[in-house]
């Protein structure tokens, strides 16, 4: 197992921060002075620069450029684009006009820092507003608050330094959140509270003292190609920052939690954090967590919990404090349901030898009242090096596959107890057992894995997998280098 692989995993799963376009054809702010009450045609463009060169006016007359992004937006009429030059702006943008595009083609920061600090850098309850290019920190609520808006864009946006959330949505629908650096926030990175058919990927979320990515509430979100790590509390000594969080949603103090449906969490990298890799609580229903790979987090690699049901498919878990994969009933005994299939889990729940907080144990544990809600294994690849526990079904732990069909034989039928001979990056290696051994037809089973491969046949090795095709590797990489056929008729 190599842990030489962060440098590597960080460089090939961190998105890539695309060049914004200035729109063509802008029109600066000079040629916009207009009559009192006189309206502006939507789609044209604003210019801020606060910079002393610019010789910036809040009240232009001469082709000057806006000194605030706010007198740029009051002027501004629904559909404007309005164009922000390098620069710190110390202000609270609160954008209700539909169709606003807010965008820093160079970058530029807005400070949250004053005499009281700000609730919000942009506070964003208008429909199909654009962020882009931003940097927003030391606001007090949120860096980017959406609240209510529907269509909204935020991208090539870093949030950092907020006492509370990141980027922070409640209600609204089709909210895309892409190329993000979340980082050293006081809660979640980025929070999507009751919002539906959202989405965020390729994002990076660090540092955070809650959640790196956390879905509350909501339905059809999909969180994906995120790298988060390092969250943790630091404040106290419980587990308090999963990287990646799915879990249900209180409107208001008294109103009645709202659980998350239909969620999609699938190929993203989570590790070092001081809970699990990615939870699943709060009674979330039909939410699918595939092809992630999760590694040495506090607690769990994957949680699924709370009388919440799902597939757990495909994912890689190596070395997480607690138990790999792990289903669990909520407070009041209710089970979740899950199919766990075609995971590669190796060498969890462990802990670190001596500690107390180590409640769990195995690659995949199965508590009893998960047990009876139904949920399955199969497929599945666990291994443990040291010849410890790598299943947990109900309250009996196993050390092996062998010793677990004692006693259950109708689960993991089809599964490995072998080492996965992973690569430095997670990969299958040669001759590894992950190899055309998954079944294809597992509940949540996406063809494409983390790096967006789809399956490969390894002419060498027998496919043993089940479904369409036989031959996708177990785990949340696929082996794409194999070796030519060689029994085709050419061969000698
Ligand atoms: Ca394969
Ligand atoms: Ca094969």
């Amino acid at each position: 197992m190599s842990t030489q692989g962060d440098t590597h995993r960080r460089s090939r799963h961190r998105w890539r921060r695309t060049s914004s376009t200035v729109a063509t054809g802008a029109v600066v702010a000079g040629l916009l002075v207009l009559s009192p009450g006189q309206a502006d045609a939507a789609g044209t463009t604003y210019t801020v620069d606060n910079s002393t060169a610019a010789g910036c006016s809040d009240t232009p007359t001469t082709g000057q450029p806006y000194c605030s992004i706010t007198a740029a937006y009051k002027a501004a009429a629904a559909g404007a684009t309005i164009t922000v030059g390098p620069g710190t702006y110390n202000e609270r943008v609160d954008v209700a006009k539909a169709g606003i595009t807010l965008d820093a083609p160079a970058g530029a920061t807005v400070d949250g820092t004053g005499t009281t600090q700000l609730l919000y850098g942009f506070n964003i309850t208008g429909g199909n507003v654009t962020v882009d290019g931003f940097t927003f920190t030391n606001q007090a609520t949120a860096g980017v608050n959406v609240s209510g808006a529907d269509s909204t864009v935020i991208r090539n946006v870093t949030v950092t330094g907020s006492a509370t959330n990141g980027i922070r949505v409640v209600s609204g629908s089709n909210v895309k959140i892409s190329q993000v650096t979340a980082k050293n926030n006081a809660r979640a990175g980025i929070l999507l509270a009751g919002a539906t058919n959202s989405t965020v990927s390729s994002a990076e979320t660090f540092g955070n003292q809650r959640e790196g990515v956390s879905i509350q509430g909501g339905s059809g979100d999909v969180v994906e190609h995120v790298t988060t790590h390092d969250n943790a509390n630091t404040t106290t000594a419980d587990r308090l920052a999963p990287g990646i969080n799915v879990t249900n949603w209180v409107p208001s103090a008294g109103a009645a939690a709202v659980p998350a449906t239909d969620i999609t969490v699938q190929r993203n990298v989570s590790y070092g954090n001081d809970d699990s890799g990615i939870q699943v609580y709060g009674g979330s229903q039909n939410v699918t967590v595939s092809r992630n790979l999760v590694y040495d987090n506090g607690d769990h690699g994957i949680d699924f919990s709370m009388a919440s049901s799902g597939a757990v498919v495909s994912n890689t878990a190596l070395r997480n404090f607690t138990a790999g994969i792990n289903i669990e009933s909520n407070a009041a005994g209710a089970g979740a349901l899950a199919t766990v299939a075609d995971n590669v889990a190796m060498n969890n729940g462990n802990g670190d030898g001596s500690s107390t907080l180590l409640r769990t144990r195995g690659d995949i544990r199965v508590d009893a009242p998960s047990v009876a809600a139904g949920s399955q294994i199969d497929h599945d690849l666990v291994f443990d090096s040291a010849g410890q526990t790598v299943l947990t079904w109900g309250t009996t732990t196993y050390p092996s596959l062998d010793a677990f069909h004692k006693d259950v034989p109708d689960q993991e039928v089809h599964g490995l107890y072998a080492d996965a001979k992973l690569d430095a990056n997670d990969v299958p290696g040669a001759a590894s057992p992950a190899i055309d051994a998954a079944d294809a037809g597992a509940a949540g089973f996406t063809a494409n894995d983390l790096n967006g491969n789809g399956p490969v046949d390894d002419p060498t090795v027998r496919d043993t997998g089940a479904g369409t095709p036989t031959f996708a590797d177990l785990g949340a990489l696929e082996r794409t280098t194999v070796p030519a056929n060689d029994r085709g008729p050419s061969a000698s």
